[in-house]
């Protein structure tokens, strides 16, 4: 009696184990085995480069959403898996304004777009993405505006994702209005202490003079004494071409860790033509130098730079029809 009951017991587990194990989709199971963070592990810099856990080179091609102040909505787990597993994005860019309409320091609720961050890093995480937790000023022309809240800020955020292999912090999107690079790196100084107080790892970016265009500016005279830092360069590829890759050359040679946190494939201001074949001579020179990339942005706003059509009204799982021209470009040349 007493065999047959642990002898049922035994069949009754191995059934419910079978069943279980059945039920886990395939797909999501292999997806999951070859997450970029699984295969990469935590990001460095090494030179100019950066690189996995084992050394070797990494390139990140990612997509930003737009201002999460103004468009939440695709902050969700179904957006993040599609461009994961249909266009091949390893990393996301959260971008939170600063200064603009509703921003975190022009009247945005401070609390829920914390939380909005904190939701955007966990789907990110859960799937195995590296996830940007983006501080996008931008009429603030000079970062040091709201220096105070940015410290706040990226206090909060280094404290709870130090652990976090996939997280990186974009400490300033696009100085401007004339803001000097001496003044950005006081600025960065003083961030990066704070988040190294907590979090000694993870890969900081700091943003440089004329919309992040001068890295060969700060190229001369980068910030010394704190390893995993890069420098944003941002282009527009209607607006931007061979002049501006030459300057990011010049300073990726004098040995600057460069990260373009941003670009589009329409003009500078967003909207307008979009130039395909602009956009392809620089994936070919980003690829050529192992730079990481991230395209602006993900929204259905009527726009050339928008990911999606403005018809669009999905949140996630988009399929070709919902692509705009640009979002069909960058899901096809990432
Ligand atoms: C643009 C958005 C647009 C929005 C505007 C706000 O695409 O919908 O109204 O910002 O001022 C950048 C900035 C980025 C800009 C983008 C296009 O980082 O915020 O987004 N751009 O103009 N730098 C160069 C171009």
């Amino acid at each position: 009696m007493h065999f047959s009951i642990r002898t049922a017991k035994k069949q009754f587990c191995l059934i419910l184990a079978v069943i279980l194990f059945a039920s886990v989709p395939a797909a999501h199971v292999s997806a999951a085995a070859k997450t970029p963070l699984r295969k990469n592990g935590r990001l460095q810099v090494k030179g100019a480069r950066l690189v996995n856990n084992k050394g070797k080179s990494v390139v990140l091609k990612g997509v930003s959403t737009h201002g999460i102040n103004w468009f939440p909505e695709y902050v969700n787990p179904a957006a993040f898996q599609t461009l994961r597993d249909s266009w091949g994005v390893n990393c996301i860019r959260l971008a939170m304004y600063t200064a603009e309409y509703n921003g975190y320091c022009s009247g945005g609720n401070k609390k829920e777009l914390r939380a909005l961050i904190d939701k955007g890093v966990r789907y990110a995480t859960d799937l195995g993405m590296y996830v940007i937790i983006d501080w996008h000023t931008l009429s603030d022309c000079n970062p040091n505006q709201y220096k105070k809240e940015a410290k706040s800020f990226f206090k909060y955020m280094a404290k709870k994702y130090k652990k976090h292999k996939n997280v990186i912090y974009e400490i300033c999107n696009e100085p401007n209005g004339g803001t000097q690079w001496k003044d950005i790196k006081s600025y960065a100084k003083s961030i990066i202490r704070t988040i190294r107080t907590y979090d000694k790892k993870n890969i900081i970016l700091t943003g440089t003079p004329t919309w992040s265009q001068d890295v060969d500016l700060a190229a001369e005279s980068p910030v010394k004494g704190y390893s995993n830092l890069m420098y944003t360069f941002h282009f527009y590829a209607a607006t931007h071409g061979e002049a501006y890759r030459a300057k990011v050359e010049n300073a990726v040679k004098k040995g600057l860790p460069v990260f373009v946190s941003e670009f589009g494939i329409s003009e500078s201001s967003g909207n307008g033509r979009i130039d395909k074949a602009e956009a392809n001579r620089w994936i070919k020179f980003l690829n050529k130098n192992k730079i990481s990339r991230v395209c602006w942005n993900l929204s259905n706003k009527d726009e050339s730079c928008a990911l999606l059509k403005s018809s669009c009204r999905k949140n996630g799982k988009f399929k070709s029809k919902d692509l705009s021209p640009a979002g069909k470009w960058y899901k096809k040349n990432r």
